[in-house]
């Protein structure tokens, strides 16, 4: 039976299974609280919204595309998910649906990196590709501006640690459609990209966690960001300006990566059923950000610390990401007492390094002048091409 992912709250549901929504202002609106509960936590907050349908006949194989309201008796295409009642995006039943999950320990950089990433993908990168990226809905166009792009970008403002459970930490999900010019194909490819932010406490115990564990359970990749000033040998051999502007002098309360990958490891096989000594087959790039403030660490003529070619390439280079991963493996193999490289190899039948800086410098207190990102589209260029959703380029 088919099945597809709602990009909201990750749940599995059968093709045939979907409800949907009366959009009718004149229709009374109801209290809804399954998406008040997924929205605040609480399913007695008030959240009125267009009375909830279910279609006439289930189908078959396929989803249904109607369903008549019996208060008004007007015809509604609105589907919604059935589990928390969000507003499925359209054809989700006929478009390839990718959940990116963005996961770190506190502080290495995940907010920047989405904030950043987005604005870029948005505003360059895509074109590159043939291709538009746009937020399936005003609701995730105002979140994005509200939590990430205003302070940042308008405000020149720092972004604060992201609160567990707050907006910041709903799904974003972003629409990439790619226009396939070739001669005998001239068919739109869209991609629904669901981004999440976890916060990062939420990643250093494992019953707060499970709230998110069907969101990294059913990824189809993984960026996994890892802070090199929480590093101990990068940080004695770092300025400590540098080290106290970009990471905070506290190291104490920090999240061993290698701890927080087993626990992934952990979710991610219960979810999919998968046994202990099972390979799991999520792609995962595990991605150094703050890359600027490594600079002086790093040997003379590093390809890492070169400009991203995939964009002027117009496909994925694969040599440069190869050359990369190298460089980043020796490095860490440098650096001493770490056993994170260990279980990235023991867990995942497919894995990457890359680095890069979503600011391109060091912050200078709360504020940063200009944004300069260097190579932030990397690991999740490394995904889409993984996916076949844009070229790969083997020299
Ligand atoms: N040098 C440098 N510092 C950065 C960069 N990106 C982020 N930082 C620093 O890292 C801090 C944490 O970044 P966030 O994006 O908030 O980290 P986070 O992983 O979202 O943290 P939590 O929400 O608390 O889990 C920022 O306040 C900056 O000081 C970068 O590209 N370069
Ligand atoms: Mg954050
Ligand atoms: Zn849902
Ligand atoms: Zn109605």
């Amino acid at each position: 039976m088919a099945t597809y992912i709602c990009p909201y709250c990750f749940s599995k549901n059968k093709m045939t299974d979907v409800l949907f929504r009366c959009g009718n202002t004149n229709c009374p609106a109801e209290q809804d609280k399954k998406i008040a509960l997924y929205e605040t936590g609480n399913e007695n907050s008030a959240r009125l919204l267009g009375k909830v349908i279910a279609p006439s006949s289930k189908g078959f194989f396929s989803m249904p595309t109607d369903a008549v309201c019996p208060g008004c008796h007007e015809k509604s295409y609105k589907r919604i998910c059935p589990q928390c009642h969000n507003e499925l995006p359209r054809e989700i039943d006929q478009h390839k649906g990718i959940i990116i999950s963005v996961i770190g320990a506190k502080n290495t950089g995940k907010s920047h990196f989405i904030a950043v990433l987005i604005d870029q993908m948005r505003r360059y990168v895509s074109s590159s590709f043939n291709a538009s990226f746009s937020p399936i809905n005003t609701d995730h166009e105002k979140r994005y501006k509200n939590d990430f792009y205003t302070p940042l970008f308008a405000s020149h403002r720092l972004l604060n640690s992201t609160v567990s459970g707050s907006t910041a930490q709903r799904p974003l999900i972003y629409a990439m459609t790619i226009s396939d010019k070739s001669l005998f194909k001239r068919n739109n490819t869209i991609v629904y990209i669901t981004f999440f932010d976890t916060a990062g406490e939420d990643l250093s115990d494992e019953d707060t966690m499970s709230t998110v564990n069907k969101y990294i359970g059913q990824s189809s990749g993984i960026i996994f960001l890892l802070d090199p000033m929480q590093i101990q040998d990068v940080r004695d051999k770092t300025d400590p300006a540098v080290v106290n502007a970009s990471s905070g002098t506290d190291i104490k309360d920090l999240a061993d990566p290698a701890d927080i990958l087993r626990r992934v490891c952990n979710l991610i096989r219960d979810a999919n059923n998968l046994g202990d000594s099972e390979m799991i087959p999520i792609p995962i790039a595990a991605t150094f950000t703050k890359i600027d403030a490594l600079k002086p660490l790093l040997p003379p003529g590093c390809i890492v610390l070169e400009d991203s070619p995939h964009k002027s390439l117009h496909a994925f280079d694969q040599t440069d990401s190869d050359n990369i991963h190298a460089e980043i493996e020796s490095m860490l193999s440098d650096w001493s007492g770490w056993d994170f490289p260990q279980q990235l190899s023991i867990n995942f039948k497919k894995h990457a390094y890359f680095g890069l800086s979503a600011l391109g410098k060091t912050p200078n207190g709360q504020s940063i002048d200009v944004i300069r990102p260097h190579r932030i589209e990397d690991p999740m260029l490394w995904l889409l091409s993984y996916h076949n959703v844009i070229p790969r380029n083997k020299k």
